[in-house]
């Protein structure tokens, strides 16, 4: 074993030649993926110290395995800090190492399933979430919880009055998860956030069926994923109005609940207004959820053909009611109480027709249906969200899986080349940026939730255009996009609770804040650096990429949500499939 790391660079933490394990630590000058890398995965890491000149790799007893000199130096458009690259892909061997440059000693590990810990935990995530059932000790350890909003006694908000359900009524509208930080249930977001996982799973079947994220389902037959998605499609069910097969926005308190204990909440709860997207979110997912959960008819018997009649009712309704769009300040004006919580507004369902249509067609081969969806069909591939649901449809037709015919067919191909041509034009990106990913070199990339919508959601569109052509570009790139979430990035923080050195420790997340637990419930990802600040507070700095703060009140920046988990389970999980195909 050599010693010559501690000749070269003085770094007083090496000790003589492997009698004395080196020690790292976390450093803000040094930014790379806290986790794990792949063994043949491209390993950058950037140093903000412009006058470092030389780097070395050591293992843990002190032996140099790369030594090298820093490449590419950049900056951002809005930054005068210059960072330069260190390349340390040349280190291949699974194990734990550390990156020593200038007066730091970073450690860094390499590993065969270097995200399957982060993709169970960001699904694990979502058990966390689960309202009206007790959070149990053998599944969550030291977060368990009794159960909060059994929500039985739900009352239909004069907006959601029909000639059958009236004003006051109360219906039962039980399970489903929290949405976020907040106590609410959306069904808009809902329904993307099972959309994008069910997208996912679509892809990798294989890989769900294996995983084992220890929830009360995990012993069937059904893939945990999809276990934990039944959990909020059966909440789902119950917002459908049985009269007209309208949908409600969502189920929620008039203003937003403190940060107490779920358990602890007293407000009353409402359904509110039966809204055009919410019918066709509805709609969408659960008819892409009849098609998979198919497979699974001994543990959820009868449920596709629920569901399928179900999301054909809703998407009737919206057929009916094309423009009932969710105008909170509208509804306030004309009832009572006044409701200000999540409004998850959208004037232009165009997207949610596509993709609702799409799933519909994919479910059940009727024509109607697929006239619908090349009507409404993109010109191009955005990355899906809960305001823009195209993609969605998109990567529904992209499936390699799916062997469509004629109309079909030709649709299939025409929306394969959408994310194919989207894919060429991220990936270029990555190219001599200062932290080498697709994401994060425009101040437009960073805003409410931007790491999930943008950088995750971009980074699994990467995925699906790697699946189609084996482009290894692709995968980089979505990998680039991992390594930025994970600490390869300005601030040098792993956004992901429970994971790194230099972790969120204070979301903006009421079951964290209200447990009496220091660190918080793990596997969030958090909505990361967002200018726009709409809580209203000081960050330490207001450029695009770091305008972030740890602080459990910045909602606009540290709040943790069910479609911003969505796009890590897609992202983890997706990467770490194909990385193990
Ligand atoms: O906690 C709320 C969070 O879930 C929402 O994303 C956010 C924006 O709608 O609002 C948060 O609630 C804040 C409210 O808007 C204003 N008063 C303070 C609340 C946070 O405690
Ligand atoms: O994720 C939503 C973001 O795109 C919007 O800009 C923001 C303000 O409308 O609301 C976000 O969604 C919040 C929802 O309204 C209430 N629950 C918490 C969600 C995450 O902040």
């Amino acid at each position: 074993m050599l010693c010559t790391a501690t000749a070269l660079f003085g770094a007083a933490l090496l000790t003589s030649c492997g009698h004395k394990a080196v020690t790292g630590k976390y450093s803000d000058n040094v930014h790379l993926n806290q986790v794990a890398f792949y063994p043949d995965q491209n390993k950058y890491a950037v140093i903000d110290a412009p006058d470092v000149t030389e780097f070395a790799v050591i293992d843990t007893l002190g032996g140099t395995v790369l030594s090298g000199a820093p490449a590419t130096k950049a900056s951002s458009p809005w930054s005068d800090k210059e960072r330069a690259l260190l390349d340390l892909s040349a280190v291949t061997a699974p194990g734990k190492y550390f990156l020593v440059a200038g007066t730091d000693t970073v450690p860094f590990t390499v590993a065969d399933a270097a995200l399957a810990d982060l993709a169970d935990a960001a699904l694990k995530s979502f058990y966390y979430q689960r309202t009206a059932m007790p959070i149990e000790e053998q599944y969550a350890g030291q977060w368990n919880r009794p159960a909060g909003h059994p929500d039985t006694t739900v009352m239909i908000h004069p907006s959601a009055a029909g000639p059958k359900r009236k004003a006051g009524d109360v219906i039962s509208s039980p399970k489903g998860w929290y949405d976020a930080g907040d106590y609410n249930k959306y069904i808009v977001n809902s329904g993307f956030t099972i959309g994008l996982m069910q997208n996912v799973y679509s892809l990798f079947p294989e890989y769900f069926k294996e995983q084992n994220v220890n929830i009360p389902e995990s012993d069937n037959a059904t893939p945990d994923l999809l276990d934990e998605i039944m959990y909020n499609l059966d909440w789902m069910l119950t917002m459908q109005d049985p009269d007209d097969g309208g949908v409600y926005h969502k189920l929620t308190t008039p203003s937003f609940e403190g940060f107490v204990k779920p358990a602890d909440c007293a407000q009353p709860r409402y359904v509110v207004k039966k809204t055009t997207t919410a019918a066709l979110d509805f709609a969408a997912s659960m008819a892409q959820a009849a098609r998979l959960f198919s497979e699974f008819g001994n543990d959820y018997p009868g449920f596709p053909e629920k569901a399928l009649a179900a999301a054909e009712q809703a998407y009737d309704w919206a057929v009916k009611h094309p423009a009932e769009y969710y105008d909170q300040n509208a509804i306030n004006q004309k009832n009572d109480p006044d409701v200000v919580t999540g409004a998850y507004d959208d004037f232009n369902a165009t997207d949610e027709f596509f993709w609702a249509a799409t799933e519909l067609y994919l479910a059940t081969g009727k024509e109607q249906y697929l006239k619908k969806a090349e009507e409404t069909q993109p010109e191009q591939f955005t990355v899906p969200t809960w305001g823009n649901l195209s993609g969605l449809g998109v990567m529904a037709w992209a499936q390699p899986s799916l062997q469509l015919e004629g109309q079909a067919g030709e649709m299939a191909a025409k929306m394969k080349g959408l994310i194919t041509a989207y894919a060429n034009t991220a990936v270029k990106k990555a190219d001599g940026a200062p932290f080498h990913a697709p994401y994060g070199n425009d101040a437009a990339d960073f805003y409410w939730g931007s790491l999930a919508e943008g950088c995750s959601g971009q980074g699994i569109a990467l995925v699906y255009a790697y699946t189609l052509d084996g482009n290894e570009a692709y995968l980089n790139g979505a990998l680039d996009n991992m390594d930025y979430i994970l600490g390869r990035n300005p601030l040098g923080y792993c956004y992901v609770t429970g994971f790194g050195q230099k972790s969120p420790m204070h979301p903006h997340h009421r079951l964290s804040a209200s447990d009496g637990i220091e660190a918080p419930l793990p596997g969030f990802l958090v909505g990361g650096p967002n200018p726009g600040r709409q809580d209203g507070l000081q960050y330490p700095s207001d450029m695009p990429d770091e305008s972030y703060l740890d602080d459990e009140v910045s909602y606009a920046s540290n709040e943790i949500a069910i479609n911003w988990s969505a796009s890590l389970v897609g992202l983890a999980s997706a990467i770490d499939a194909a990385k193990n195909k």
